[in-house]
């Protein structure tokens, strides 16, 4: 299918590959990052992409992927709202000879010959080191009593941070898990969650685990609104790394993060320029990340370019 596919290009005599890409939202500083390193790294490789944006909506999702199986692009590559769902939409790709790429999200499919690769980061790992770090560095009192904010429900990163983290804290019986509440990765999702998360156990809550960064600064307001002191009454702890996250180790409020890269703009159009070149791509492509606890912010703010 692939030496068609480069053969029908070459025929053509259309000089540029075209990638569809199928964002997800705008939901993060995370995703902000992710969308201008995919555009950026289109323009380096000479790759033309035809980028449109979900707003976290699948239906929207479905749509904007048909519009590029339509337009006959070369390659799409999407993040996948949810892991599943996406059985119909891909087996159309895949009957148009078009490969898809997913990006930092993993589909649940029962085929996987319905996709060709994914670019991202092991969750489950971003969940597991989140919690060795907890039971490493937090553990001076009897019992700690932990609230999760999760990220969108069904999604890859929700599924395998939840899951990496439930398997190293479950092994501590000092560590209790009160509730888990869906947020969607936004700042304004996690303010609301931990607002009822402090209505519900109030000062019982010891440890604050988000899925991501931007409510992890949601969840700081409805703290300090509360008249609590977020990384000090309260141990905080997230996921992504990004810039603001940093701020927050800085100003004390934010005790560690776990990183998780959105610079794949590069190892996508090179995963795209490998695909119509007729190579073979490995089924996962793992970016490698750090831990950055609150004592290493101030120094590592500079270094921070996502
Ligand atoms: O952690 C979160 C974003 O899919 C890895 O989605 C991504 C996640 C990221 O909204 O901030």
């Amino acid at each position: 299918a692939l030496n068609g596919q480069t053969e029908k290009r070459a025929n053509s005599k259309k000089n540029k590959i075209v990638l569809g890409f199928a964002q997800v939202g705008t939901e993060s500083s995370w995703r902000l990052a992710n969308t201008k390193s995919v555009i950026e790294a289109a323009k380096e490789a000479d790759i033309e992409l035809v980028y449109d944006n979900a707003e976290q909506s699948q239906e929207k999702q479905i749509e904007i992927i048909r519009r590029f199986i339509k337009q006959k692009v070369d390659v799409i590559a999407f993040s996948p709202k949810t892991e599943t769902g996406w059985e119909t939409v891909l087996q159309e790709a895949k009957e148009a000879g078009i490969p898809v790429i997913l990006s930092d999200r993993e589909v649940n499919v029962s085929d996987d010959t319905l996709w060709t690769a994914y670019i991202g980061s092991d969750m489950t790992d971003e969940g597991r080191r989140a919690a060795d770090w907890l039971v490493k560095n937090v553990r001076e009192k009897e019992q700690y009593r932990i609230i999760e904010l999760q990220g969108t429900e069904k999604s890859a990163p929700a599924l395998g941070r939840k899951k990496g983290f439930d398997e190293v804290i479950r092994q501590y019986s000092q560590y209790e898990l009160l509730s888990s509440y869906y947020g969607d990765y936004t700042l304004q999702s996690g303010r609301l969650i931990m607002e009822r998360a402090l209505q519900q156990y109030g000062d019982r809550i010891d440890i604050v685990y988000s899925h991501n960064d931007d409510m992890a600064l949601g969840a700081i307001q409805a703290i300090e609104d509360y008249g609590l002191a977020p990384g000090k009454d309260m141990i905080l702890i997230s996921i992504d790394a990004t810039r603001p996250a940093f701020q927050a180790m800085a100003a004390g409020k934010l005790n560690m993060a776990v990183e998780c890269n959105p610079l794949l703009g590069p190892q996508l159009m090179k995963a795209v320029r490998d695909l119509m070149d007729g190579k073979d791509l490995p089924m996962k492509i793992i970016t490698a990340e750090g831990l950055f606890p609150m004592e290493t912010a101030k120094r590592e703010l500079h270094n921070r370019d996502f």
